[in-house]
């Protein structure tokens, strides 16, 4: 990745962190226990795409940079609570968790699953709490936005489908669609919301950079597939392997690693494409790049 572009992310990812630190309860009040236990499962911790997808839809449309840090801090916070559940015993049952102890494990399921419930109501709290748009009809529309995403209709949704999938020969359109529901939703809410920030786009400008969000949060999703099935042991700060072991669907069970691959390729171009004629959307091409580039 080109020094800019790390420079930048570097920057945001700490921004990020000074900001949830600050939005986060303090562990010190009542219940101390869990507000401990949502700093845990949310601070310190992930390459944080979504707030970085959320900064650079911003800088399309010339969002305040105050304004974006809390939409991005809304995601990130269900982000982090919807790996907390997916840790759990009854879903995923995983023991590691960017490279520590999962929060069942560190502060128990009881615990846990309050951590999740509070970071999701947080996450709602911000977003509603502050003033993130010029209108408040527009503001409500992200509100509506990230519970769409968020729900069963977007990612619980796509979790229910893959609870449902282990073990199941799915078509590629059933994987897609679990898929575009269960990681994409959030990533794609991530680009939406960042662009509600700032000054309105009319609908042909806002479909593209949708287009664009859909093809990132999909090749997101097809390089985990590949990464997971790549890992030769548990490097990745979870159970690297995990979803072959656990006998579930994904691209390279389906598609082979070749063609898995071609089809990250493919849908890295589409969203490259998506962005033609945006003048202010490089920091969005950069995150393209690196979502089909990475190794983690
Ligand atoms: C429990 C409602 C509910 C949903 C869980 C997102 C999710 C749905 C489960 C996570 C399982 C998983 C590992 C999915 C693969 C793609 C993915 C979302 C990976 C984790 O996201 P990253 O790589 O994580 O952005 P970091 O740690 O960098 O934030």
């Amino acid at each position: 990745m080109n020094p800019d572009f790390l420079a930048w992310s570097g920057n945001l990812q700490a921004r990020i962190e000074t900001v949830l630190e600050r939005l986060l309860p303090d562990p010190q009040h009542t219940p101390q226990t869990l507000h401990a236990a949502m700093r845990y499962a949310a601070l310190e911790g992930g390459k944080r795409v979504r707030p970085l997808l959320a900064f650079a839809a911003g800088e399309v449309v010339g969002a305040d940079p105050a304004r974006v840090e809390i939409a991005a801090s809304a995601v990130e916070l269900i982000h982090a609570y919807s790996l907390v559940h997916d840790d759990l015993p009854c879903m995923d049952n995983d023991m590691l968790r960017r490279g520590k102890p999962t929060c069942h494990v560190e502060y128990g399921e009881a615990t846990a699953l309050l951590v999740g419930d509070s970071l999701h109501s947080l996450a709602f709290e911000l977003i509603s709490a502050h003033t993130l748009s010029d209108t408040p009809e527009r503001q409500l529309e992200m509100v509506k936005l990230l519970a769409l995403a968020a729900g069963s209709r977007g990612m619980a949704g796509g979790q229910a489908i893959d609870l449902v999938s282990v073990g199941q020969t799915l078509t590629l359109p059933e994987l897609e669609f679990m898929h575009i529901h269960k990681t994409g939703a959030l990533i794609r809410a991530s680009v939406l919301l960042g662009t509600y920030c700032g000054s309105a786009l009319d609908d042909t400008a806002l479909a593209k950079l949708d287009h664009y969000a859909k093809c990132v949060g999909l090749a997101f999703q097809v390089v985990d597939d590949i990464l997971d099935a790549e890992a030769p042991t548990a490097t990745l700060g979870k159970t690297a392997g995990k979803d072959a072991e656990n006998n579930k669907p994904t691209y390279v069970t389906l598609m082979g690693s070749a063609r898995a691959k071609a089809f990250a390729a493919e849908l890295h171009s589409d969203a490259l494409d998506a962005l033609a004629g945006f003048d202010s959307a490089q920091r969005l091409r950069e995150l393209a790049d690196f979502i089909v580039q990475r190794q983690f």
